[in-house]
């Protein structure tokens, strides 16, 4: 085989390898995909999630003390990719969900209307620092719902976020 196209196999082996889904780990990137109707719409990383506004929350998880917990509000972005900045849900809109996928699978759903400002103005907090300090390399990102009565939907090492149409024709 000539040089040349075995540098490109080791090339192409490589960049697959990448391209994989990252073992969960402390060298992860911590990024979480945002998706709309399960088109890629950003990857949301640290230094995009400090573009949003940030929100404090003092909430008691399972049987703990109450905490500060420090992130950003589900619903900023979700209506970053669901509607016009200012505008409101209607129509087709109020049948979509936001599911939340954790790394290891867990999964939870919120409607949109659920979380939207004039609807259900429930508070969800994807936040990434506790009393102060980030939460753990490993998993950076986790959701707090302190209207919910059990903690079950706190999801932790969230990876992503997708909002879907579940209307029908
Ligand atoms: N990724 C992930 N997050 C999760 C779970 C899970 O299985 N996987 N369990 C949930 C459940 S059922 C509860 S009660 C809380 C427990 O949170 P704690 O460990 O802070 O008490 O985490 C929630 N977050
Ligand atoms: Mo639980």
């Amino acid at each position: 085989m000539r040089p040349w196209v075995v540098g490109g196999f080791l090339c192409c082996m490589v960049l697959s390898a990448y391209a994989g889904e990252p073992a969960s780990g402390l060298l992860d990137p911590p990024v979480i995909k945002l998706s709309l109707d399960g088109k890629p719409a950003y990857s949301l990383d640290r230094a995009a999630l400090a573009a949003f506004p940030r929100t404090t929350v003092k909430t008691a998880a399972n049987g703990e003390p109450q905490s500060a917990w420090q992130g950003v509000a589900l619903e900023d972005i979700v209506e970053r990719v669901c509607v016009a900045s200012g505008d409101s849900l209607y129509g087709r809109a109020l049948a979509r969900f936001v599911r939340v996928t954790a790394a290891n699978g867990a999964q939870v759903v919120f409607s949109a209307a659920e979380l939207a400002p004039d609807y259900g103005k429930t508070e969800v907090i994807l936040a990434d620092t506790k009393d102060g300090k980030p939460l753990e390399q490993g998993a950076p990102f986790r959701l707090v719902v302190p209207g919910d009565k059990r903690t079950d939907r706190w999801i932790s090492h969230v990876t992503a976020i997708e909002v879907v149409d579940a209307s029908t024709p």
